[in-house]
């Protein structure tokens, strides 16, 4: 398994995911410091309304969701295992094993393809639901890409496949590093 064109870029532009954030006010930004790991999620869920919202997939699950301010650059469909539900925690990604994405361009609009793999997807769209999902199901996804804006990569769909679709997967992929 090679390197995520996506990750390899996440991890080559920090900045980009920085930039993405100046839309908060300093205040903002010095109050969610100061309140840190105390604020309470519902105090949390107001003060982020105007970032992003905290979408609602069954009563006990909930996901920090964002919705972009530029049009898609890339659209891409795949298929795959859902190997991890998005969180409230930021470290709780949202995981797929997905397919071969032989159509899957890089940041120069070359057609590059990516191969299967584990990926991890930060940002979830709030049109993305996840109501009735869990780890192990075969899932239809949909993902827009933006190089040039963020977020990078936005889940924007996601379904259940019956059980018994056949997904060109093999058993030993792992993680991106
Ligand atoms: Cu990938």
């Amino acid at each position: 398994m090679g390197r995520c064109t996506i990750c390899s870029f996440r991890k080559a532009n920090p900045l980009k995911k920085a930039n993405s954030h100046s839309t908060q006010s300093p205040a903002w930004a010095r109050l969610r410091i100061a309140l840190g790991a105390t604020l309470s999620l519902a105090a949390a869920a107001v003060l982020m309304a105007p970032i992003s919202c905290e979408h609602t997939a069954t009563p006990t699950h909930t996901y920090p969701t964002v919705t972009p301010t530029t049009p898609a650059e890339h659209t891409y469909t795949t298929r795959g295992i859902l190997i991890r539900l998005p969180g409230k925690d930021k470290r709780e990604v949202f995981q797929i094993h997905h397919e071969e994405i032989k159509d899957f361009k890089d940041k120069n609009d070359k057609v590059v393809g990516m191969h299967e793999m584990i990926m991890p997807f930060e940002d979830i769209s709030p049109k993305a639901n996840f109501a009735g999902l869990n780890p192990g199901d075969k899932v239809s996804m949909t993902f827009e890409v933006r190089w040039k804006s963020d977020p990078t990569a936005l889940v924007v769909a996601i379904s259940k496949l019956p059980p018994e679709t056949q997904l060109n997967l093999s058993p030993e992929a792992k993680p991106p590093q």
